[in-house]
């Protein structure tokens, strides 16, 4: 195990790589994939319809892996939002100890998840929210940047600077999350004071990702443009990919007069982003994609893209320690 970190040690996996939590992916055969192959894979509470079926889902994984997986619960605005409170307690009666939480006002379920002892890995996109987390007990921060897929957040800070700004501030040991999708990425975050990284649309396009294979071979034969923000306007900003449903989503946007969200809802519709990855047409609704998408050239298995990602991450680290050692002997010139 080449990369021993505060993660790996406190997790118990061998690379320190985590799946992030998917709506609509992170079901049990991409997480116990990842889980299987070294990493933390995550299941996503919400993408089951009822804390029951998560219930459910933890066992199947739990058939598919002897090792360690988490389960993401995403607290995010809405009408009628779902029983975080049982959702909460169905991941602790079915003995998950690490989940990830997202999204807004977590308090009460990292109290309900910290009562019984679980590790708490919570994603904030700003040193501000990171501080307030702290406050609330977590023991890691997913430290979003702006590359990120999904929420970015208001503030538009990429991780060259939000890490080490993470670096600099937080007492607590975080992990790199957005943009990451190769092992030079892996060394890139260690380098500025990571314990890990944290990935999602790179699993997306990976063979046990359960989204239509159209899709995959979308993202493989996209570049690092082909993504765009889109809610600004409601404070609620989201990195997708750029295709005629985002845009005419943002020409909405833009163009509304009363600006109630209303005028747009249909266009950024959650249904038809599902559909997406069912039916393979990446043109029928909103679907979500990082940066990282420029980086994406393959759809390898879990089990070959960890220890590949772990390889380029030691050698990207050997090349520069041997620079260090040329630079060290080489006459200088003043
Ligand atoms: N993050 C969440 O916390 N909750 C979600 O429900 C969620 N759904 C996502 C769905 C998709 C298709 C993707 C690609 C990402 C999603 N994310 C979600 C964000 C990921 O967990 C992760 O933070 C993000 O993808 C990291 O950026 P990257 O894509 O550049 O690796």
């Amino acid at each position: 195990m080449p990369f021993n970190t505060a993660l790996t040690r406190k997790l118990g996996i061998a690379i320190p790589i985590i799946q992030g939590g998917m709506q609509w992916v992170g079901y049990a055969e991409l997480a116990a994939a990842v889980s299987n192959a070294g990493g933390l894979g995550i299941l996503s509470a919400l993408t089951q319809p009822t804390p029951e079926d998560l219930r459910k889902e933890i066992r199947r994984c739990r058939k598919m892996t002897k090792n360690p997986f988490g389960v993401n619960l995403t607290l995010l605005p809405a009408l009628v939002p779902p029983d975080y409170a049982a959702y909460a307690q169905v991941i602790i009666d079915e003995g998950i100890k690490i989940v990830e939480t997202a999204g807004n006002y977590p308090g009460p379920v990292i109290n309900q998840l910290k009562s019984s002892n679980l590790t708490i890995l919570h994603k904030c996109t700003t040193i501000r929210h990171a501080k307030s987390a702290i406050r609330l007990g977590v023991d890691f921060l997913s430290i979003d940047g702006f590359e990120c897929a999904g929420h970015v957040g208001e503030h538009d800070i990429t991780n060259f600077i939000l890490l080490s700004r993470a670096r600099q501030e937080l007492k607590v040991p975080f992990i790199a999350s957005g943009g990451f999708a190769d092992g030079q990425g892996l060394a890139a975050a260690l380098a500025l004071g990571a314990a890990g990284i944290n990935m999602g649309t790179r699993f997306m396009c990976t063979v046990e990702s359960p989204i239509h294979h159209r899709i995959k071979d979308r993202i493989v034969a996209a570049d690092e443009n082909q993504t765009a923000l889109v809610l600004r306007r409601w404070r609620n900003t989201s990195r997708l990919f750029k295709n005629k449903a985002a845009e005419d989503a943002l020409k909405v946007e833009k163009e509304s007069t009363t600006g109630e969200f209303g005028e747009v809802a249909s266009f950024v519709s959650g249904k038809r982003g599902r559909e997406v990855f069912l039916n393979g047409d990446a043109e029928y609704g909103v679907w979500t994609a990082g940066q990282a998408i420029g980086l994406i050239h393959d759809i390898p298995t879990c089990a070959d893209l960890l220890p590949r990602i772990e390889r380029e991450a030691l050698e990207a680290m050997q090349r520069s320690a041997v620079q260090i050692l040329i630079t060290m002997f080489q006459p200088r010139h003043f």
